[in-house]
């Protein structure tokens, strides 16, 4: 490393350690803007293939306002998939890049949108523990140290919280409805909660990228920590439904003044991160068959751009 580079990278090192946003134009190492694109992309990434499994409800809400809800939560997924592929575009990257990315497997998404939903309790699992979960994430995530990432999680933020309650209330619904509709909540809140857990990523000692992301301060806490508080977090929200704790060896631990839990089954987890869960397949074919249907409007788009650029130069010629 050259001297220029090393004052260069003091200067970054210190503006974080200042709390201090790093923004598109400021110097960074490749390293920190190669580790931005990566996280940003994939996130962005589990925002869109996370349409898929409620979008599969849609036609089959169990009334009207459910279902306008849920498309109106939906909509709101794609929208997160823009501010993060616009933040992620702030790097240098193109979306065509990052789309290529996620269809071809080099990039990756969320585990979780790799199960399938198959009832209407799935849908308020979803919300309440996999929005609920990304809440955890995000909220820290609203200090990162890259200024777009840090401000689309702002708005993120304030959404989720909308899907987590909506997800929460079909629970209680089921829950205290009929014994069959509590069983639907308690199938679901049993499918749902281990791959929940999942969706923080893989234990500290094991995570590749955690050293180098919390001393960039890209992450905020580490996937342990974070994983932990939403296991915390989540107990009373089961109790108030009165329905069983799907892990059998969680005991509170007073000395450490958390929840003790049991393992979470990890050859699940890279099973289904390197492709081979229920439904990997079928989310990048969806993907890519409503990709190629769009084309249409890519071409329009930049046939206008086009157009409008010769008007310009028309103009001022
Ligand atoms: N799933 O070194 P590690 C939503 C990968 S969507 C898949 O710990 P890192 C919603 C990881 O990428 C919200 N892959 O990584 C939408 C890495 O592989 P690569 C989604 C996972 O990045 C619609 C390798 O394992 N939220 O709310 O330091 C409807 C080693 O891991 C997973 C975000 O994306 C996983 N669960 O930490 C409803 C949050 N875990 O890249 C709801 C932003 C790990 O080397 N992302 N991997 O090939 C993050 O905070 C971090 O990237 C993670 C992982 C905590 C997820």
């Amino acid at each position: 490393m050259s001297t220029n580079e090393q004052s260069l990278e003091t200067t970054f090192q210190n503006k974080i350690d200042s709390e201090l946003k790093i923004e598109p134009k400021d110097w960074m190492p490749d390293a920190y803007r190669k580790n931005l694109v990566r996280q940003i992309s994939q996130h962005a990434h589990s925002e869109v293939i996370g349409e898929q499994p409620e979008g599969n409800w849609i036609t089959r809400a169990p009334s009207l306002r459910r279902k306008a809800v849920l498309l109106a939560k939906v909509q709101d997924e794609a929208g997160h998939g823009l501010y993060l592929y616009s933040a992620a575009e702030t790097l240098g990257v193109s979306r065509a890049e990052m789309i290529e990315a996620l269809q071809t497997g080099k990039a990756k998404y969320a585990s979780i949108f790799n199960y399938p939903t198959q009832t209407w309790g799935d849908i308020g699992a979803i919300g309440w523990l996999v929005d609920g979960a990304a809440i955890c994430n995000q909220v820290s995530l609203q200090r990162t140290s890259y200024g777009p990432y840090a401000r689309s999680m702002i708005r993120i933020c304030k959404e989720e919280s909308f899907h987590q309650r909506q997800g929460y209330q079909i629970m209680i619904e089921l829950a205290k409805g009929t014994p069959e509709q509590k069983q639907l909540a308690q199938d679901s809140l049993n499918r749902f909660y281990w791959p929940s857990l999942m969706m923080f990523g893989p234990h500290d000692s094991e995570s590749a990228h955690s050293a180098k992301s919390m001393k960039w301060k890209i992450k905020r806490e580490t996937n342990d920590d974070l994983r932990q508080k939403f296991i915390d977090q989540t107990v009373p929200q089961i109790e108030f439904l009165g329905l069983e704790h799907p892990d059998k060896a969680l005991k509170w631990n007073e000395k450490r003044g958390h929840y003790d839990s049991g393992e979470i089954d990890w050859e699940e987890f890279y099973n289904v991160i390197n492709g081979n869960g229920h439904c990997n397949r079928q989310r990048i074919e969806h993907h890519v068959k409503a990709h190629e249907e769009g084309a249409w409007v890519r071409d329009a788009q930049n046939a206008y751009n086009a157009k409008v650029k010769q008007r310009q130069a028309q103009a001022v010629a």
